[in-house]
């Protein structure tokens, strides 16, 4: 509206423009990365109409699901540089430029739901602030189901795994595949289907959640239920964008991301099971780990966590050592 003059508006403009409500409203583009079918999507959706509610129609914010307004690594510089004010990705996809961010795909160091709790409690400080040096405000992070194995054919012996192209979706289960002698090949979430029906990967670890919406029957047949670690996904907000905000607006914004936070780490704990069965009725055998697998993966989690903590200083140590001692 700022582009217009008044002596530019016609009449009739005006009064339409005068009967509209006084409120400012603040309209919000959000982007985020998964479909529309995944847990995170629809607990962001309740967080925009919540927000709606709070704010009485103050902020209004578009969801744009499944890469469709900016592609996953774009994202976080999208709401960096005010392209958009708001975002979601997946918070280890920043590992290459902090190691805190990797922090929650390490296998084995945090495999529960209560550790991963523990684990975000000890590190949110320091994921904040690296954050903040990029002018974002963290407003809240949701853990996807713990991550597992899917195969096409019954792995017991980790040697099975050696030489399959495996899916990938950050640093950490790149490295993960190459120390199980695998070859990883970054695949988006949303291309999954794509990628084993054109024989890019045969392999991949990734959540009951992400398995069940991509239909992973169609082209895998076993399921090894492994829940290695549980990566999160984190929301933010452009911090100039949120600064712009009257002291009402940002509370009403706060409380919403907090309302989110708690039902999204509900919903995730409760998509677990629900997931898992979901893969069994679509036809996938689902089987626990061997002995063997298992120590092979504990070695991975133990090199990955070394490897970690050489890499993340002084922050790395005490933010483990917090962790370790609680
Ligand atoms: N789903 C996402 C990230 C972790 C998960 O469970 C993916 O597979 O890309």
């Amino acid at each position: 509206m700022k582009h217009f003059t008044k002596a530019a508006l016609t009449g009739a403009a005006m009064a339409a423009l005068m009967a509209a409500p006084a409120m400012a409203q603040t309209a919000w583009d959000m982007p985020t990365p998964y479909g529309d079918g995944i847990f995170h999507t629809q607990n962001i959706m309740q967080f925009a109409d919540d927000l709606r509610e709070k704010s009485d129609g103050a902020i209004d914010i578009t969801v744009h699901s499944a890469n469709s307004l900016f592609g996953h690594a774009e994202i976080k510089d999208a709401v960096r540089d005010g392209l958009v004010p708001i975002g979601e990705i997946l918070l280890s996809r920043l590992a290459n430029e902090d190691p805190i961010f990797a922090l929650d795909s390490i296998p084995f160091l945090a495999s529960s739901y209560d550790e991963a709790e523990a684990l975000w409690e000890v590190s949110r400080e320091a994921v904040s602030e690296a954050l903040a040096e990029q002018g974002l405000t963290v407003l809240y992070a949701v853990p996807w189901p713990g991550q597992s194995l899917y195969l096409r054919q019954e792995v017991t012996d980790p040697a099975q795994m050696e030489g399959l192209s495996f899916r990938a979706y950050n640093v950490a289960t790149e490295r993960l595949a190459e120390l199980l002698g695998a070859t990883p090949t970054q695949v988006e979430e949303t291309d999954i289907p794509t990628a084993f029906s054109t024989g890019r990967v045969e392999a991949m670890i990734t959540s009951p959640s992400t398995g069940a919406n991509a239909q992973a029957w169609d082209f895998v047949t076993h399921y090894i239920d492994t829940q290695a670690w549980l990566p999160k996904n984190i929301v933010f907000v452009n911090t100039d964008a949120f600064e712009a905000l009257s002291d009402e607006e940002r509370a009403a914004l706060l409380e919403a991301a907090a309302e989110a936070e708690t039902r999204g780490w509900e919903m995730s704990r409760a998509e677990t099971e629900e997931k898992i069965a979901a893969l069994e009725e679509g036809g996938m055998e689902i089987m626990q780990p061997s002995e063997a697998l298992s120590a092979k993966l504990q070695e991975v989690g133990a090199t990955m966590t070394a490897e970690w903590e050489a890499q993340a200083g002084e922050t790395g140590a005490a933010v483990v050592e917090a962790y370790r001692s609680r």
